[in-house]
């Protein structure tokens, strides 16, 4: 912020003050010899009075021929400190009388009636005012009289002249720039907030405080498109602010009157464990199930995943169907299931060897492998296959979620045409050189074209995708509408960013002070001890070690701070069975404790590692409890760790740190952005955040918070189903209207 002001006010300054150099540059000669112009016109005038003064009493003396006089009178007169010398020529232009300091060299000069063209000459001792006068007696010419002055006073002024005018620039300039930059940063803070509480007015149902002057000539524009972008939002017809539960069941009641909603995804929500206490439910660390599973219990659809827990077969029905969530069941959760090779092929292999690093620009080369692929393209082929089982009409809406089924939509569509396919692609999409490696890329994208509708979290990774299709497939792609026309097929593909539902007040929910007290207690930290907390799955893509490496730094470069601040990381183990998660869970893990035996004193450790799995409330009263949050992916769809963190911050307070690299960095800008491959930079900002005011933090947290309940995981989803009604709704008109005609055609030829 401080060196952004600063930014500022050079804008300001830098141009301000080469304008005033320059003109200064022209302005200080043209100054000078204006002054010096204006000096030697005086000294024109007192010379004429000089000449007058000593004309009669010189003529006198002249006809009385009285040398001494003259002389006297010559001495008497360059008394005067300015007169230098004296002279007088006889008509004949000899010199007969001067005064002792009369230059010789300067002889008997004439001038244009009596003065010299340039009066100004110069002499070793310095510039000298040089005039000469006729004298005469009753109009005959009697001699003249040479006036030399003198001139050091004068580059004497001239010196201090420049000096006070430029030290007048130097003030005039220091005054100029404060004034100015102190009436910008005045406007731009009352435009800040202007927008800003204007963004918050249209977002949210916040009451308004009068509106700024400067802002009135733009609010109706601003207005006017921030309501496009809203109606763009939320789709026509539906009027909801801010989203919730109830909005969308209301939505799939009007817009999809009772269609079936299917969802198939590789992460099922609930696994079903043995444990020595008994079979327990777990929910996974998964982003893409946090959402999706806000959206299956609003609508009570069916979830179709690969049963991998346990004890999941033990809790199936015959149709391998199980009621969830366990405590409240809402909808049907039906399970796949896979044998080790094809868990192995499909899954670890192709997924998370092959798609996973190809998607992400995290530095780790993809691995592909014909077996792989193999189980890969049957895997998706059985998942299809449970889709069309479950199918109750041939027209279902299905949602594809993520890189493990990029085959199936067009395996599910050979089946059922009329299905609305929506797939999410819930990781990044790389640019086309990159996918290009990939030895099926024409097949991957092809399946996925198969979809009605396609989904990245970014404008970014849609454009890519579009990109992608361009160069490696025959299509004609229409930018403007976001499709793609494929085959006889039309794919709408468009960004929809993921969001979190917006969590209820949790009743028994610890506020913040006693979150805060109840996690130091139970780290065993001292009572105000500073916090940081990161929260991932143990992946390579979500930038731990450069974490750990911008706390290390941070500690290095501000020792007042060691002691004082701990920073918490919780990891859940994720892909373990995978070489490069091993290795990367020894790294993280090594480094963790290099820097708590660097930094260690009595029992203080800098970074505490807890690999394990967490319950969601615990995470949100670890986020309630911290300073900080870090989230420093090197390559992240979305990240709705930082969208959590911020949903927990009730109390305005906390700071979000959070990597460029992320989907989410496009929306939560008032996070303290960081790229987290520059570690000092991260670890500035992580010493800013520990020491950032109150009130800033109230000020960034409020605005994200604002936009994170707004732009809900609800809303995702809503966007997404209203535009598969809309599609549903035009292929209704369109096969009404063939029929028809069909029929028509049948009776003219009847
Ligand atoms: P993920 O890569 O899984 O998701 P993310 O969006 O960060 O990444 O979501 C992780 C989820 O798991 C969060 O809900 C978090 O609370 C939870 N979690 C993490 N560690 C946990 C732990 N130790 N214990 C319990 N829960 C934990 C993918 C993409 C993302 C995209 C999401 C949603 O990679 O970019 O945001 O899908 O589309």
């Amino acid at each position: 912020m401080r060196f952004r002001s600063v930014q500022l006010s050079m804008r300001f300054i830098v141009p301000l003050a080469l304008v005033l150099a320059l003109f200064g540059y022209f302005a200080i000669p043209w100054m000078e010899n204006l002054t010096v112009r204006w000096f030697v016109r005086d000294l024109d005038t007192r010379s004429q009075l000089v000449s007058s003064t000593l004309q009669q009493p010189l003529l006198n003396y002249l006809e009385d021929n009285d040398s001494a006089r003259i002389n006297d009178a010559f001495s008497r007169a360059i008394q005067d400190e300015r007169l230098y010398a004296l002279a007088f020529c006889d008509p004949s232009g000899k010199l007969a009388y001067k005064t002792d300091t009369y230059p010789v060299s300067l002889g008997c000069p004439r001038g244009a009636e009596g003065e010299e063209a340039n009066p100004v000459v110069k002499l070793p001792r310095g510039p000298v005012h040089v005039s000469s006068r006729e004298l005469t007696q009753d109009g005959i010419a009697a001699g003249r009289l040479v006036l030399v002055q003198d001139m050091s006073f004068i580059e004497r002024r001239s010196e201090d002249t420049k000096k006070y005018i430029l030290g007048l620039f130097v003030l005039l300039a220091g005054a100029i720039s404060l004034i100015t930059v102190l009436i910008a940063h005045l406007s731009w803070h009352g435009w800040l907030n202007g927008v800003r509480d204007m963004l918050r007015g249209e977002l949210s149902p916040r009451p308004q405080g009068p509106m700024p002057p400067e802002i009135a000539p733009l609010a109706s524009e601003l207005r006017a498109l921030l309501n496009e972008y809203n109606r763009e939002l939320q789709g026509n017809g539906v009027e909801s602010q801010p989203w919730g539960p109830d909005t969308l069941k209301t939505l799939l009641n009007q817009d999809l009157a009772g269609d079936q909603i299917l969802v198939v995804s590789n992460r099922e929500p609930y696994i079903h464990v043995n444990t020595p206490n008994g079979v327990k439910v777990q929910r996974p660390a998964s982003g893409l199930v946090t959402a999706v599973e806000a959206v299956m219990r609003a609508c009570s659809g069916t979830w179709i995943a690969h049963g991998a827990g346990s004890a999941d077969r033990d809790t199936v029905d015959a149709n391998d169907h199980v009621p969830v969530p366990p405590e409240h069941p809402s909808y049907t959760l039906r399970r796949v299931w896979l044998s080790k090779e094809e868990e192995q092929g499909y899954y670890y292999g192709f997924a998370n060897e092959g798609l996973w690093p190809l998607c992400h620009i995290a530095h780790v080369r993809p691995v592909f492998r014909s077996s792989d692929w193999a189980e890969y393209v049957k895997v998706n082929q059985r998942f299809a296959d449970a889709v069309i089982q479950e199918a109750r009409s041939d027209n279902p809406v299905v949602l594809v979620q993520d890189y493990h089924f990029a085959l199936l939509p067009r395996m599910v569509r050979a089946v059922l045409p009329k299905a609305t396919i929506i797939t999410f692609w819930h990781i990044p999409w790389p640019n086309p050189e990159s996918f290009g490696i990939c030895p099926w890329r024409e097949e991957i994208l092809d399946g996925m074209l198969g979809s009605t509708i396609l989904g990245f979290h970014t404008p970014f990774h849609r454009k890519n995708f579009l990109d992608t299709v361009d160069r490696y497939l025959e299509t004609r792609i229409e930018n403007e509408a976001s499709t793609v026309s494929y085959g006889n097929e039309l794919t709408q593909v468009k960004p929809y960013p993921i969001s979190i539902a917006w969590p209820e007040p949790v009743p028994d929910e610890c506020d913040v002070a006693a979150c805060r007290a109840e996690i130091r207690q139970a780290l065993a930290l001292p009572a105000d001890q500073l916090l940081g907390i990161g929260v991932d799955r143990l992946d390579y893509t979500k930038g731990i070690v450069e974490r750990f490496q911008a706390v290390e730094r941070m500690l290095e470069l501000h020792p007042d701070i060691v002691g004082k601040f701990t920073f918490v990381q919780i990891a859940a183990p994720t892909r373990s069975s995978l070489d490069e998660y091993q290795n990367f869970e020894a790294r993280v893990r090594a480094l963790a404790q290099r820097i708590n035996q660097r930094f260690s004193s009595g029992s203080y450790l800098p970074i505490i590692l807890k690999t394990e799995h967490h319950e969601q409330a615990q995470l949100r009263t670890y986020f309630r409890a911290s300073e900080v949050c870090s989230v420093t992916s090197l390559h992240d769809g979305m990240n709705l760790v930082a969208k959590e963190f911020i949903a927990s911050r009730d109390d305005e307070q906390g700071v979000l740190i959070l990597s460029q690299f992320t989907g989410a960095a496009r929306e939560l800008h008032e996070a303290l952005i960081v790229n987290p491959y520059h570690i000092e930079e991260g670890a500035e900002a992580l010493y800013r955040a520990l020491r950032m005011p109150a009130d800033e933090q109230r000020e960034r947290m409020r605005t994200m918070r604002v936009r994170v309940r707004d732009f809900n995981v609800y809303r995702w989803a809503g966007r997404m189903l209203q535009d598969a009604a809309r599609l549903r709704q035009r292929e209704r008109v369109r096969s009404r209207i063939n029929s028809l005609s069909q029929n028509r055609v049948r009776k003219g030829e009847a």
